[in-house]
């Protein structure tokens, strides 16, 4: 670094010195390489700021001229310092005049305006990616008007795209024309959008519930139009299921989707105009598997939702990111869960949760989901802000019930429709709206770190009595050593010999009130007592998981089995399945590091083979149930973890596992066997690949030959997938020819790359760092793309006998990645040197050796901020 990074703290907020009611925006296209942009802002003194006369604007770009009032300022008339431009002397309510030059085809990093797929413009501006366009008050509480007019060569910018409703459009010469935006809405610079360039687009129309005809628009470049059909009604069902759910409806003529290749992240909900990651708005059949198509509804739905949480309502400063972020993830889940399965959705939440965001929260760069002080802001957003943030935001829900958050809802926009606020802003509006007292609810935006729930129960027959002790801790995470009890929605059930859900009533009630309730934990240890419990109950805990928090509890073997089989929570019965799990990997890592031989228990393959047998479960809930903990969940089970350890133990279960119930994965591979493909398969498909993958372990020859036989000939990509996912460990011929063949059929399609260079650096054959070190000069394949570094380094990041190779190879290759990238896309390298986070989970060995490619990253000259805030977390920790 040349120069120490600048730390901001959430304590230091100020409101903004000056507003800005309107701009006016004029981006002229003058050649690939260089655009200039005239910026007009009417502002006036913000009455609430303490008073100043010196304006200061944010800004990168070389500033090409500036006005006060009409009167051109020399140099001496403002300085231009760190990013900041400040002018002195200016009047109470004035026009700035800016005009500013930029190059989008040299700039790699994806924020502000750049090129991608040849000359088409694209621009991100969350979090500060709109100083790099102008210069502005580039902050998200500073809401304005903006209009953007755009003029570019008619014939190589045929279409020229912004924010709001177009008003006009016209030629300006023979050659070029120009296109203006007016958008109706006061928003801050972080929701700006624009794209210019040759795309076409699928058109189709939605009438909202009180008759505004919408527009809807989903642009690409022309190849890719025909993948765009599913995100169009993906796009039609989230606006319903606004209006039907929330009561929001969308508020202008128009929405666009724009897909791009080059892009840091999923996708952005710009006012009006969405820009989408290729890979979160494509979708068809051949080219995508079930989870792609999962995932492009959930992100479809996601930006779009942001219209009213995100944009009608945003953040006052970025500490408060989650305010925007945890809401609206909670209701993308939300959507999935009404349209698809609830139960489904909530296990793969959580294990989304439990295998990326625990880490996390257990690790150096560990921070509340609202934190207070960052480096860099790109680096926070984070699995924290997002998911544990949602995770917040459904505990308001699990203790206030779908009607109270409603009418939090309700008033929370009464209150704060058209302004920038704060999470305690939507805390006040829950409790004020439910007359209910939230106040140490407060701890979850301000303390890190999973907590833990220590629960234990007795059993009092003689006065039929059934006690659960609860106790709840934190640990202790950087910078914060002291924790304080939280407020917990605890739901709990208990379940009789029978195997059915026994009905509850806690000591002082007067009769038993539903089998499932919410325990409001909030002291450090707590008792809750039913009564009128006839014999001793299996007691079903954390149903739902209704909070992000770790469990423990005793059950005996036995117990877990019977939960497995019995819960009448979907949630819970997986969760006894993983807890067994659990339970006997942590015996097997001990087992073998003495060196005693591995054996896997009965009890747990019977378990396994009840659910492979339970023909009535939905197989993709079957699939989940039969999933083992992955090994990034190992990981945090243990202290200086041996990863090759982690990999021997959860193999030997998986092998062990294929050969005690080959007989029942054979049925399930053949029951999964479908002649057509239909979407509303895909659990079908997901245990049928399963049991493939499964089978593939044993030493028999067909299931190597099905594989292949699928992969070749499957008209759909899950099914492909599923073959070249079971075959990706297996050294053998079909492996050779169906990777070939894939790759080779594929070479064309950027998206189905991905998933090859992802599979080429997952794999556990011993090859596998030469090939991924080969990947890198495939012609398909190149760092500047964010979804190919992301394939193949973040894939080969998560592999835990390759990354974690004992003699330091795997960390050596991905730090000289991180650098390489770090000239390129700082934030694609921030995400990639976050591998290297769990340095102090390892053994010491490959501890050091990490520490050792850290420093050597540290030193680097000119490093950036975003990945010298990881790297510095990382060896502070
Ligand atoms: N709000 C954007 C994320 C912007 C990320 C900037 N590094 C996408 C989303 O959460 O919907
Ligand atoms: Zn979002």
């Amino acid at each position: 670094m040349s120069q120490q990074p600048q730390i901001k703290y959430r304590s230091d907020y100020q409101p903004p010195a000056y507003l800005v009611d309107k701009v006016d925006l004029t981006f002229d296209i003058i050649e690939d390489t260089l655009t200039r942009v005239h910026s007009r802002l009417v502002m006036r003194r913000n009455p609430a700021a303490t008073a100043a006369n010196v304006l200061q604007l944010d800004g990168s770009a070389r500033l090409h001229s500036l006005a006060l009032d009409g009167d051109k300022l020399g140099p001496d008339g403002y300085t231009l310092e760190n990013e900041v431009l400040s002018i002195p002397n200016v009047p109470d309510s004035f026009i700035l005049d800016v005009e500013t030059e930029i190059d989008p085809v040299a700039n790699s990093s994806l924020m502000g305006l750049y090129a991608s797929g040849g000359s088409n413009l694209y621009t991100q501006c969350e979090p500060e990616g709109f100083r790099k366009i102008t210069y502005y008050p580039d902050r998200p509480d500073v809401m304005a008007k903006f209009s953007t007019t755009i003029i570019a060569d008619k014939a190589k910018y045929p279409v020229l795209l912004s924010n709001g409703n177009k008003v006009g459009e016209g030629m300006v010469d023979k050659k070029r024309h120009w296109v203006k935006w007016v958008d109706p809405y006061k928003k801050p610079s972080y929701l700006f959008a624009l794209v210019a360039g040759k795309l076409s687009a699928l058109r189709d129309s939605y009438t909202t519930r009180s008759g505004r005809n919408v527009l809807l628009e989903i642009w690409t470049v022309p190849a890719d139009q025909d993948k765009v059909e599913f995100a169009m009604g993906a796009v039609k069902r989230s606006m319903k299921w606004d209006e039907e759910r929330f009561g929001l409806e969308y508020d202008l003529d128009i929405y666009m989707i724009v897909a791009v290749g080059d892009f840091n992240m999923g996708a952005m909900e710009n006012k009006g105009l969405n820009i989408f990651n290729t890979s979160a708005v494509l979708a068809r059949q051949d080219t995508s598997t079930d989870a792609d198509f999962q995932r492009v509804e959930a992100i479809i739905g996601h930006e779009y939702f942001h219209n009213w949480t995100g944009n009608r309502v945003t953040c006052r400063d970025w500490f408060q990111l989650s305010l925007k972020e945890g809401l609206t993830v909670f209701r993308d889940q939300e959507f999935s869960s009404d349209l698809d399965s609830r139960a489904v959705k909530r296990i793969q939440d959580v294990k989304n949760l439990r295998q990326l965001q625990f880490p996390e929260d257990a690790g150096p760069t560990a921070h509340p989901i609202r934190p207070d002080s960052y480096i860099e802001m790109n680096n926070f957003y984070t699995m924290t802000v997002y998911e544990k943030g949602a995770e917040v935001v459904r505990m308001y829900h699990t203790l206030l019930g779908e009607a109270g958050f409603q009418k939090g809802m309700q008033l929370y926009f009464r209150r704060h429709d058209g302004q920038a606020v704060t999470c305690d802003d939507f805390r006040a509006a829950m409790a004020d709206a439910n007359d209910v007292d939230l106040a140490q609810f407060a701890l979850w935006y301000s303390q890190a770190g999973t907590p833990q729930l220590q629960v234990s129960g007795d059993y009092d027959a003689e006065a039929r009595s059934y006690t659960l002790h609860v106790q709840q801790s934190c640990p202790a995470t950087p910078g914060q050593s002291d924790k304080q009890p939280l407020h917990i929605p605890f739901a709990v059930g208990l379940i009789g010999e029978d195997g059915s859900d026994l009905p509850l009533q806690l000591q002082g009630e007067d009769a038993a009130q539903g089998t499932t309730r919410v325990l409001d934990v909030r002291a450090a240890a707590q008792t809750f007592t039913f009564i009128n419990v006839d014999s001793t109950p299996v007691p079903s805990l954390l149903r739902g998981y209704s909070a992000p928090v770790k469990l423990s509890f005793d059950w005996r073997d036995s117990e877990l089995a019977f939960l497995m089989a019995n819960d009448s929570d979907a949630f819970a019965r997986w969760e006894a399945g993983q807890a067994y799990a659990e339970r006997l990997i942590r015996q097997l890592l001990a087992d073998h590091a003495a060196g005693t031989p591995l054996k896997l228990a009965a009890g747990f393959i019977d378990a396994f083979r009840a659910v492979l047998e339970d023909h009535a479960a939905d197989p993709a809930f079957k699939a989940l149930m039969l999933t083992l903990p992955s090994e990034a969940e190992i990981l945090e089970m243990v202290d200086e973890a041996d990863p090759a350890a982690i990999h021997t133990v959860r193999d030997f279960v998986l092998d062990t596992l294929a050969q005690a119930l080959r007989g029942e994965w054979h049925a399930a591979f053949d029951l999964g066997q479908t002649r057509d493909y239909k979407p509303a398969d895909a659990g079908r498909r997901a245990l049928k690949n399963l049991a493939l993958a499964m089978l593939t372990r044993l030493a028999d020859a067909w299931p190597l030959e099905a594989a292949e036989q699928q992969c070749l000939q499957a008209d759909n990509m899950s099914d492909q997938m599923g073959a070249m996912l079971a075959l990706r460990d297996r050294d053998c011929e079909e492996r050779d020819n169906c990777y070939l063949a894939f790759a080779e059929r594929w070479q064309d399609n950027a998206l189905v790359m991905d998933k090859y260079f992802a599979l080429l650096a997952g794999s556990q054959l011993p090859c596998t760092l030469e090939h991924v070190q080969a990947a890198m000069s495939h012609p398909a394949f190149t760092l500047r793309n964010p979804n190919k570094a992301r394939a193949l380094l973040g894939s080969f990041g998560r592999n835990m006998l390759h990354f974690h190779a004992a003699d330091g190879s795997g960390y050596q290759f991905l730090a000289d990645q991180v650098l390489a990238l770090d000239a390129i896309n700082p934030q694609v390298a921030s995400r990639i040197v976050s591998l290297f986070n769990r340095r102090q989970k390892l053994e010491p060995v490959r501890r050091n050796l990490m520490t050792r490619e850290l420093q050597r990253i540290l030193a680097k000259d000119g490093l950036s901020k975003d990945v010298y805030e990881i790297v510095s977390k990382n060896l502070a920790g």
